[in-house]
C-alpha cells in the first residue's frame, strides 16, 4: 500500500550499503526515490521491492562521467524534477597498503569517484535543489576525512576534500534553505571492505572479527534524522563511530 508521497530523494551508490540502506529508509517512509548507480541489476531489484511504498525512478550512472550526469537531470521525469534531499553516498576506496606501493589507477578512481563524481552531481542539482522550499545535501564523508592511519592517504585525503567542500557549500548557501551536511562514519559493514581489499574475504573478515561494526542501517537512520529536522536547523557534520572503535594515539616512530 502506497503511502502519500514525501518529497523527492536523489541517492548515489544506491545498489549497496548506506545508499540501499537508505533507499529502504527513506522509500518506507513515503518519499520518492531516484536512485542511481553503475549496477542496474540492483537498482531494479531494489525499485521493485521498494515500489509498494514509494514512487521510484532508477537511473544507471557512473558518478565520474561528468556528460552523464547532465543527461540524467535532463531526462528526469517531471514528476521527479524538484529534488529536495541529494545523498552523495557513492564512493571507494581501494587498497590500505604504503603509498609508494599503491596503484596510481587505484589513486585516480578513488580521486575521479569521490572528488570529481561527487563535485559532477552537485554541481547539477544545485539549481534545482536551491529552487525549493527546503532541501538537503548530505555529502558521505568518513572518520579519514578527521583522522590519519597508515594506508588511508588518498582516500582519507579525498574524504577531507568532501567535508571541507562541504563546509565551503554551507558558506556559499548560508541564509538560503539549502542545508548541507557532512556525515562521517567510522567502522561500518558493508560491501566497502570487499572493495577496497578486492573481493578479499579473509582481509573482510579481520576488519570485523570481534568488533560491532555500524551497520548501513544505523547510517540510514542518521540521514533521515538530519533531512527532517526543522528548516531553520543545519547540522554541519556527524562523526559517528561503533563503541567497538577510537581514536588511536599519535605515532611515534622509534629507531
Ligand atoms: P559499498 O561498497 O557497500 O557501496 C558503495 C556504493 O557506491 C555502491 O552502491 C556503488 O555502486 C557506488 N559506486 C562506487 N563507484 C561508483 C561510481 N563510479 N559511480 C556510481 N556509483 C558508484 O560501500 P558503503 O555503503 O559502505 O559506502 C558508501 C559511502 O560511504 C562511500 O562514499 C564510502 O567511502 C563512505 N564510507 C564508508 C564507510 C564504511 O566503513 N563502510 C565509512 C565511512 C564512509 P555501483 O558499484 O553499482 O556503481
Ligand atoms: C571508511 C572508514 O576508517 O575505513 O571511510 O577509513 S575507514
Amino acid at each position: 500500500m502506497m503511502t502519500s508521497r514525501l518529497p523527492t530523494v536523489l541517492i548515489t551508490g544506491a545498489t549497496s550499503g548506506f545508499g540501499r540502506a537508505a533507499a529502504r529508509r527513506f522509500g518506507e517512509m513515503g518519499y520518492a526515490l531516484i536512485l542511481t548507480g553503475r549496477r542496474q541489476e540492483r537498482l531494479a531489484e531494489l525499485a521493485d521491492e521498494l515500489s509498494q511504498h514509494c514512487a521510484v525512478y532508477t537511473y544507471s550512472l557512473d558518478v565520474r562521467d561528468s556528460e552523464a550526469v547532465v543527461d540524467m537531470v535532463q531526462q528526469l521525469p517531471q514528476e521527479f524534477r524538484n529534488i529536495e534531499i541529494l545523498i552523495n553516498n557513492a564512493g571507494l576506496a581501494l587498497g590500505a597498503g604504503v603509498a609508494h606501493q599503491s596503484s596510481l589507477d587505484d589513486w585516480h578512481t578513488m580521486i575521479n569517484t569521490n572528488i570529481t563524481g561527487l563535485v559532477n552531481v552537485t554541481h547539477s542539482l544545485l539549481p534545482i535543489l536551491l529552487e525549493q522550499p527546503k532541501s538537503t545535501i548530505i555529502n558521505l564523508a568518513s572518520i579519514a576525512s578527521n583522522w590519519c592511519y597508515p594506508g588511508a592517504h588518498v582516500y582519507g585525503a579525498s574524504k577531507a576534500f568532501v567535508a571541507q567542500f562541504s563546509r565551503n557549500l554551507r558558506s556559499d548557501y548560508a541564509g538560503t534553505p539549502l542545508r548541507i551536511t557532512s556525515l562521517e562514519p567510522g567502522l561500518s559493514e558493508s560491501e566497502f571492505s570487499l572493495v577496497r581489499f578486492g573481493g578479499d574475504q579473509d582481509k573482510y573478515n579481520q576488519i570485523y572479527n570481534g568488533t560491532n561494526p555500524l551497520q548501513p542501517e544505523d547510517i540510514a537512520d542518521i540521514m533521515l534524522w538530519i533531512a527532517e529536522q526543522p528548516s531553520h536547523i543545519n547540522i554541519n557534520s556527524i562523526e559517528v563511530m561503533p563503541t567497538s572503535q577510537a581514536w588511536d594515539n599519535f605515532k611515534v616512530v622509534k629507531s
